[in-house]
């Protein structure tokens, strides 16, 4: 047991004499007071040196403290309402447990490309944290959500053989004598499971060799892909509103500090609740049209296109039944206008674009296998999807959640890379 105090419980301990460690997150001195302020991980904690109160060599330690210096203090815990984290410590020792060369990151402006570079440090910084907390409170709110509608979180395979969403951006890698690929999405596995146990989801990477350098593209991201056995459509889109809505209220009410540190405009998030607008992708065109966009019926809806039918609405906006020719081959027909499927995507506000793309699948074999040749994709390799519709095919739908994408919203970044610990991008490994 240790018989270091973290930051956030500090509040057990107001009047007595406690010990704390971390790292040196500033420094300053006003003559014979010096301040630091101290950041374990749970939070941040202000330390005044008062000279004539310490020893000599505690206030030389002091005075020579750099940024990130790894440290312990002892001293009184007093509650100070204008402190980082409301309490401020008078302290009595401190030590070095391990010094800091001089720090990469400054406290002034850094460019973007020299903070990705340092993201392994750069991940320290007060909004990164933020950011990062964001992240896994949403993380978890996904698990509370499904767990409490019951269903199985099923972890389907990342090597693949040669199936996916098809279409290019496939990571192809060697595998003994074979050919696997990174795993694009957990779908067709999920659908395997849907007909073992009803109701499942599937929550973690998922890699897109994506050549495009936009704000919104990762190759590597979280996405969250449940399959319901039964459910329509309209069901899922149900579904997909009450999940989004359950994460934004999650994160208001449990992250207003860290929303706070990221500066975001909560309001803009308070009307996200279910029910959400649903567009008809041929209204979604002709509402396009009149705004002036030049886009015809049948294309997929670029970045702009979103925004501007999302511009209309405080809370996200479905778009449903888009053309087959502009989706995945393994959405279903729709029975009342066969050039289309039965799908929806999910746009968040503000610019945000497509954070959810789902549809209902399509059950009937013979459609199934045209689609699969229509596309040219690899027969042989989609046997064991086709086979779900061999024995005992069933209604059902799911659709895919891109964390990263939500996150982004929720905390207000403007770029998706910020909301990842590391990025993966075309042009970025390291670190
Ligand atoms: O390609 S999707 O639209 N749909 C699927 O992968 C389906 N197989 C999901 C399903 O029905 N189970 O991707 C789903 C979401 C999309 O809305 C984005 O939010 C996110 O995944 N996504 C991405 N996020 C970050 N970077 C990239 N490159 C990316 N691609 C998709």
């Amino acid at each position: 047991m240790s018989q270091f105090v973290e930051v956030r419980n500090l509040g057990d301990h107001v009047g007595a004499v406690v010990s704390v460690r971390g790292w040196v997150q500033t420094t300053r001195g006003h003559g014979k007071v010096g301040f630091v302020v101290l950041r374990d991980g749970t939070g941040l904690l202000q330390c005044v040196l008062v000279q004539k109160q310490v020893a000599p060599e505690t206030w030389e330690r002091f005075q020579h403290l750099t940024l990130e210096t790894t440290i312990s203090v002892t001293g009184e815990v007093r509650a100070d309402a204008r402190a980082p984290g409301g309490h401020e410590l008078t302290v009595q020792e401190l030590e070095v447990l391990a010094p800091s060369e001089e720090y990469p990151i400054q406290p002034k402006e850094h460019g973007i490309d020299f903070l990705l570079d340092h993201r392994h440090l750069w991940l320290r910084s007060n909004q990164q944290r933020a950011i990062m907390r964001v992240r896994s409170e949403i993380e978890s709110a996904i698990h509370d959500f499904f767990y409490q509608r019951q269903f199985l979180r099923v972890d389907t395979p990342i090597l693949t053989g040669a199936i996916g969403e098809g279409g290019a951006g496939l990571f192809e890698i060697e595998y003994f004598d074979m050919k696997a690929y990174l795993a694009q999405t957990g779908q067709l596995y999920g659908e395997a499971a849907a007909a073992a146990f009803g109701k499942i989801y599937t929550f973690g990477p998922t890699f897109r060799a994506e050549k495009s350098k936009t704000r919104r593209h990762l190759t590597e991201f979280w996405m969250l892909e449940p399959e319901m056995a039964w459910y329509d459509s309209n069901d899922s889109m149900k579904l997909q509103e009450e999940l989004v809505s359950y994460l934004v209220e999650r994160a208001l009410e449990r992250c207003r500090d860290d929303l706070a540190v990221l500066e975001r405009d909560t309001t803009k998030l308070e009307s996200v609740a279910a029910p959400f607008p649903r567009i008809n992708y041929t209204d979604a065109i002709r509402i396009l049209k009149e705004k002036g966009h030049e886009i015809e019926w049948g294309s997929d809806l670029g970045a702009p296109d979103e925004t501007a039918l999302a511009e209309d609405h405080d809370r996200p906006v479905f778009v449903y039944n888009y053309p087959k020719e502009a989706k995945a081959f393994y959405m279903k027909e729709n029975p009342e206008d066969p050039r289309t499927v039965l799908c929806d995507d999910l746009l968040a506000p503000e610019g945000y674009g497509e954070i959810i793309g789902g549809s209902q699948r399509e059950d009937d074999y013979d459609k199934l296998l045209h689609r699969i040749r229509e596309e040219g994709l690899p027969e042989e390799s989609y046997g064991w999807y086709l086979d779900l519709r061999r024995y005992g095919s069933f209604p059902h739908s799911g659709f895919g959640m891109g964390l990263e994408r939500t996150v982004a919203w929720i905390t207000g970044r403007h770029h998706i890379r910020e909301v990842i610990p590391f990025p993966r991008m075309m042009t970025r490994l390291y670190p």
